[in-house]
């Protein structure tokens, strides 16, 4: 089953519909990775004003980002008080909220995204809240872009060049378009400055389920290819496909949120060049910066979007 981008509009009132009939007649939902349920806390309360939910790897960057979109915002929290990890006791994902932000963590890899991602967006259904927007703000390995620049995505292929993503339910396969929301593509290109000392471009990313040989890494604990398999693998991907970048989160985040109506981005910084290497040498206080690029952009979107609501 799939939608198209026009059927998404199919939600007037901008709240997010889960498509499975057996969540509404449950006695309570328990979001057991968020240490959250529908029961146990107010959700509505807690979450009903949240309009970005800002996803990355760690919980080191999303706490930060909480920190750092408190800021940019001028979101006051009470004197005395400091933000807090509301999934602290999950000790799976971290997740703060700054007004209507929410800073959340999603680990490494397809099925660590797509676990948090059903139980975020039934926090948004139960917590009604209206239109969220999901970005994720995250590290990938470039090819033919130097260390620094900032990709926003625009398409997403897996490690089979294939624009769905596909989980085995039932001992069958099932496939859901893997869309991003090219309005919101154009609407963060052009919060790029042109004096911002790096570059920020649009391209299609590819996902993998594995950092060393599913992204055709040399330096892996093993490896059956050569170096010229590798380089003829990364250019057929540039040339043939336009993939500008390769990460491991954006075919479940594209297909999820798109299923369930949501507009959402993946804004990555590259790491590295991967037509240049492999390993991930970059000094780690270059990286710091770097990794804050990503968090810049959305920013600006998010105040843009404030400013004018
Ligand atoms: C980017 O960086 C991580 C691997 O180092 C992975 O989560 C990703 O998508
Ligand atoms: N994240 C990835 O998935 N790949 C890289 O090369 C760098 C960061």
């Amino acid at each position: 089953m799939s939608i198209s981008d026009e059927e998404r509009d199919e939600y007037p009132d901008g709240s997010v519909k889960l498509r499975n009939p057996n969540i509404e007649l449950m006695d309570q939902d328990i979001l057991y990775h968020l240490a959250l349920g529908s029961e146990s806390h107010d959700l509505v309360e807690m979450f009903g004003d949240v309009k970005f939910v800002c996803m990355g790897g760690t919980p080191k960057r999303m706490e930060d980002f909480a920190h750092y979109i408190m800021q940019e915002i001028g979101y006051k929290i009470p004197t005395g008080t400091k933000l807090m990890d509301i999934s602290q006791y999950s000790y799976r994902y971290c997740l703060y909220k700054v007004g209507p932000v929410l800073s959340v963590s999603h680990g490494m890899g397809p099925s660590s995204i797509s676990i948090l991602l059903h139980e975020i967006i039934k926090l948004m259904y139960h917590a009604k809240c209206k239109d969220p927007i999901f970005f994720r703000i995250g590290t990938c390995g470039g090819i033919g872009i130097e260390g620094g620049t900032v990709v926003i995505s625009d398409n997403a292929l897996d490690g089979l060049q294939d624009n769905n993503y596909a989980v085995a339910t039932l001992g069958k396969l099932v496939k859901r378009p893997a869309r991003l929301d090219k309005k919101l593509v154009r609407e963060l290109q052009a919060l790029a400055h042109s004096d911002d000392p790096y570059d920020t471009v649009t391209g299609t990313t590819m996902c993998t389920s594995d950092f060393y040989e599913g992204q055709g890494r040399l330096d892996g604990a093993f490896c059956e290819y050569t170096e010229a398999d590798k380089m003829a693998f990364l250019k057929n991907l540039k040339e043939k496909h336009n993939v500008t970048n390769i990460e491991m989160e954006i075919i479940p985040f594209a297909a999820l949120t798109h299923h369930a109506g949501i507009r959402a981005a993946v804004v990555c910084v590259a790491l590295l060049d991967r037509l240049r290497g492999d390993q991930v040498a970059t000094p780690k206080e270059v990286m710091n910066e770097w990794q804050l690029r990503p968090q810049i952009l959305i920013a600006r979107y998010i105040k843009k979007y404030l400013q004018n609501k």
